[in-house]
């Protein structure tokens, strides 16, 4: 039986980030992906300017209605980027409506990066999801998002019992799991901390440092992370799956980086994904 997700984030229609790198990677790790659009940008905001953004709002409540009336259930909801306030909101009535015991909920609180916001987030934003947040299975912010959610200043320089901290404070908001991304300890290290409230357990995994920074880099590490705990795997085995595909991902987007300088080359990679995948 193929387990089945519903992702809801943008399409930014150029540019390869949110859905139009959730759908394929969901899809190649076996996993029947459902996608609900929250906006509609020509292209992402990292490096473009004079995107086109038409929020999508208004339709949320109408397809969740239709899918009421069709009994769909899903095994995971993933959320990424959101393209309103009052979104977060509906989003979160739409966790009430399709939430099942089984059903796994991640939030990717897409927010910002290198300590600032992305264009258009405000603080009421934050707000909003944290509280969306509170109602997720596993979160799974950068380093920058965390911040903004704990209400505490951006850093870069922190050892690993301070992002053991950062991580048990996460979980004070509500949510079970946390995994931190882009955590680095100066060791010529990159990776990600999860930490399990339930068990009081760490796990960390980490690659080599790549010392570019590619757009979308948060929405392949959440796809595939979302992926293997939908198909069942540890947290530990999903945050090494995901650190190590994401990692490669980036290595393989090196060679044409100046062609290609506004995403991840994923696509090269997923013949490993699907592999991967299939033996979890
Ligand atoms: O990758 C996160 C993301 C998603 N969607 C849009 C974005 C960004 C990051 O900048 O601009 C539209």
């Amino acid at each position: 039986m193929l387990k089945r997700i519903v992702t809801i984030q943008d399409i930014s229609c150029f540019g390869k980030c949110s859905l139009t790198v959730a759908h394929p990677i969901l899809s190649a790790m076996g996993i029947e992906t459902a996608v609900i659009p929250t906006a509609v940008l020509s292209t992402h905001t990292g490096g473009f300017t004079g995107y086109t953004f038409r929020d999508l709002t208004s339709d949320i409540p109408a397809i969740a209605k239709h899918w009421q009336s069709l009994q769909l259930q899903f095994d995971g909801i993933y959320t990424g980027y959101l393209g309103s306030k009052e979104q977060v909101q509906i989003v979160s009535d739409f966790f009430q409506t399709f939430r099942s015991a089984q059903t796994k909920i991640i939030v990717d609180p897409v927010m910002g990066d290198g300590g600032k916001l992305y264009p258009g987030f405000t603080a009421d934003f934050v707000q909003e999801m944290k509280t969306l947040c509170q109602r997720a299975d596993v979160i799974v912010p950068n380093m920058t998002e965390a911040s903004l959610l704990l209400d505490c200043p951006y850093r870069t320089d922190y050892n690993e019992k301070e992002i053991q901290e950062i991580l048990r404070a996460l979980t004070d908001i509500g949510t079970p799991i946390a995994i931190l991304t882009g955590v680095q300890y100066g060791d010529g290290n990159h990776g990600a901390v999860a930490y399990d409230r339930s068990t009081n357990t760490y796990y960390a995994a980490f690659r080599k440092h790549i010392d570019q920074a590619v757009h979308g880099t948060g929405d392949i590490f959440s796809s595939l992370l979302s992926g293997a705990i939908v198909k069942g795997a540890s947290l530990e085995k999903a945050v090494q799956l995901a650190v190590n595909l994401t990692t490669d991902c980036i290595e393989a987007t090196l060679p044409d980086r100046e062609t290609y300088w506004y995403g991840v080359s994923f696509e090269s990679c997923m013949g490993k994904i699907a592999q991967e995948a299939a033996a979890l």
